[in-house]
């Protein structure tokens, strides 16, 4: 029976919040918040500050040929696949402190606490960094450890391209982060990753803790409407080819739909792209992506052909011509077992309220649980918010969720 350290054995709570707030002041936020967008300068200077931390922290510091970083504290026995603890630090463009970062600068507590207090254990410990999680500048998300998990080839990956033309081939060699090794040639003993709920439900119950047993799958459906440009002011209504007016008929659809589909479905669109976007000019192309997203597998396909059906007929009877490309797809997930009960059990140990719980948003945990047993631990967030420079969480709600974290992979890794 491996040894779970005591339950007064906790992470320093203020070094963490500390470490927040520091990574908090790189990115132009705008009012604030974080903008670290994937692979922009922001990125690589926050990227250069978690490096500083790790050098400290005596670790060493790996990156692949995606860009992932991967911080090493060595374990006692060599041939142990080590125990990787990780999430991201790229941000939405109107991003908080804390998605994806609170789980990087946890996983280093974790890893300065283990050295404070003289803790060796038989595998290693690998903090992760996973490049372009938010895939808010390219698609799709979790993009990076989609590649390591063999979800993605490494050309299709690189020719992503941003909203500006650019690929990520190219911005990764330009940050100066592009890295050596191979991806995905890392073998892991296990995965966790600690992030902020992003939703109401453990706020709304009063639970510290949220013990993740699955992540909702999704669904990112681009489509690209051709109407016929022509001018707003001389074109009589009944001679437009109205591309944007398809497109507010097919989220309105989208809408419907995932009302129909409660409870346990949720649907949107975020991003809509007008050509020639000039206020008279009928849109001659409308390019917007549907995100559709539920932990059941059957209904979320159902979802998708229903939603591509009724975008087609909507788009028929406006003359509007209509093409669909899925641009990101995961099924939902169900993480290990064991590890769950791991990170109850440190819950219960360490006297947090806790309850299992559904993750509403993806994470590259999720590509993770491909290729390795993998779990998450989740913290509240003030009022369910989140891709919102208000994102907010308690100092005791971070500080609590990286105890649990502290525990449940020093408990898996071995001492
Ligand atoms: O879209 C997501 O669920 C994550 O924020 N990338
Ligand atoms: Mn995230
Ligand atoms: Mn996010
Ligand atoms: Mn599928």
């Amino acid at each position: 029976m491996v040894a779970a350290p005591g339950e007064n054995m906790r992470i320093n709570g203020d070094r963490l919040w500390d470490t927040l707030m520091d990574m908090a002041k790189i990115g132009p936020g705008i009012a604030g918040g974080n903008n670290r967008q994937t692979l922009t300068d922001a990125d690589a200077e926050g990227r250069s500050l978690f490096k500083t931390w790790c050098d400290k922290a005596s670790m060493t510091v790996g990156v692949d040929k995606m860009g992932t970083m991967f911080a090493t504290r060595a374990g006692t026995d060599p041939d142990a696949l080590p125990v990787y603890v990780g999430s991201h630090l790229d941000t939405q463009p109107t991003g908080g402190k804390y998605d994806g970062v609170l789980g990087v600068l946890a996983a280093l507590e974790v890893v300065r606490t283990m050295n404070d207090l003289g803790i060796k254990t038989k595998h290693p410990i690998v903090v992760t960094n996973w490049a372009n999680e938010e895939g808010a500048r390219f698609a799709p998300a979790m993009l990076a450890s989609g590649v390591f998990a063999g979800v993605h080839t490494l050309d299709y990956a690189y020719g992503r391209k941003d909203p500006e033309g650019k690929t990520y081939g190219e911005e990764l060699k330009r940050i100066g982060w592009l890295g050596d090794e191979e991806v995905g040639a890392r073998k892991m003993h296990a995965y966790f990753e600690y992030h902020i709920e992003q939703g109401p439900i453990l706020e709304a119950a009063d639970k510290t803790i949220g013990v993740v047993t699955h992540c909702q799958g999704l669904w990112w459906l681009e489509f690209t409407l051709t109407g016929k440009e022509a001018h707003t002011g001389s074109t009589p209504m009944a001679m437009r080819v109205n591309a944007g007016l398809a497109m507010s008929r097919i989220v309105e659809m989208v809408q419907s739909v995932a009302m129909e589909n409660q409870p346990g479905a949720v649907a949107g669109v975020g991003q809509v792209f007008f050509s020639p976007n000039s206020r008279n000019v009928l849109p001659g192309k409308v390019v917007f992506t549907v995100d559709l997203r539920t932990p059941d597998k059957e209904k979320l396909d159902r979802m998708r052909a229903k939603i591509e059906a009724e975008a087609k007929k909507i788009s028929d009877s406006l003359g509007v011509g209509c093409s669909v490309e899925a641009i990101g797809h995961f099924e939902p997930v169900t993480f290990d077992p064991k590890l769950v009960t791991s990170v109850r059990n440190a819950a219960e140990r360490l006297g947090y309220s806790h309850m299992n719980i559904i993750s509403g948003a993806g994470h590259d945990a999720c590509w993770a649980a491909k290729v390795a047993p993998a779990t998450m631990v989740m913290c509240p967030c003030v009022g369910g918010l989140s891709h919102n420079e208000a994102e907010e969480i308690s100092k005791e709600w971070a500080a609590a969720g990286a105890d649990v974290l502290f525990h449940a992979v020093v408990e898996t890794a071995e001492i």
